[in-house]
């Protein structure tokens, strides 16, 4: 079993502390534009009692199968549309069919943003609908095993929009990095693991990472999944509030 590498809060859950967590090295070789070795391991400052809300996932066999058309189910904080940068007040998830690897080169063949390696496979529907959707990478697909125990298959990578017919998810295939993911596990807590510096950013750095430009803050359209880029801006009501004298008497 490994433990959870993310700790969602719930609006119906009792408040819970927030654990940081430092990054581990990221997959040796990430490669940005096809998205290959889209993966990477958090580890927690401290430990995570579990409860209701906070589960383990279990780490799937090293030849664990991608079966077509099984269905699992991912979660995540994304976007709840292609358009409109909608993010939900709750942790989402959805059902979908897994595609095996194979299957998924033989349906993007012809589609040149789509580059699916060995190291991933997908999911879902021919007519789309249900799918992952931007700011949901990195969460998990997990399947139910008949013991009632989930497994972590996949993590949520990359795809075409979101949840159009014959554009499938894309996710890390999770087995294809197990003897990784071992070797950084068995690192941890020797000190052996450093922690990556994230990269300068000019702008606002999001809680999730992300580096917003100088010239999209405040811009009236969140880019931080929190909407943090767009508080206390002279468009906010908290900001109004507070200066009230500053928006003028008529
Ligand atoms: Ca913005």
């Amino acid at each position: 079993m490994i433990a959870v590498l993310t700790v969602y809060t719930h609006p119906l859950t009792p408040p819970s502390p927030s654990y940081t967590h430092p990054l581990t090295p990221p997959s040796p070789s990430y490669i940005d534009a096809s998205y290959t070795h889209d993966v990477a391991l958090l580890q927690l400052h401290q430990a995570v009692p579990y409860t209701d809300y906070v589960r383990p996932v279990c780490l799937p066999p090293p030849h664990y199968p991608i079966t077509d058309g099984r269905r699992c189910t991912l979660v995540g904080w994304g976007q709840l549309f292609e358009a409109g940068k909608i993010f939900p007040d709750s942790l989402q998830e959805v059902e979908v069919p897994l595609i095996s690897t194979a299957e998924c080169q033989r349906r993007t063949l012809f589609m040149p943003l789509y580059r699916v390696t060995q190291h991933m496979f997908c999911a879902g529907y021919l007519r789309g609908g249900r799918d992952a959707c931007l700011g949901d990478s990195g969460g998990p697909l997990m399947c139910q095993e008949a013991d009632g125990r989930w497994v972590l298959v996949g993590v949520t990578s990359n795809g075409y929009g979101c949840a159009r017919p014959n554009r499938p998810g894309v996710y890390t295939k999770v087995t294809a990095y197990s003897s990784w993911i071992h070797q950084v596990l068995s690192l941890g807590g020797s000190g052996s693991v450093v922690p990556v510096e994230a990269p300068p950013c000019a702008g606002l750095r999001c809680a999730l990472g992300a580096c917003v430009p100088p010239d999209r803050i405040c811009d009236r359209h969140p880019d931080c999944s929190d909407g943090s880029d767009e508080r206390n801006c002279r468009h906010s009501a908290a900001f109004l509030e507070n200066n009230s004298t500053l928006s003028g008497g008529r």
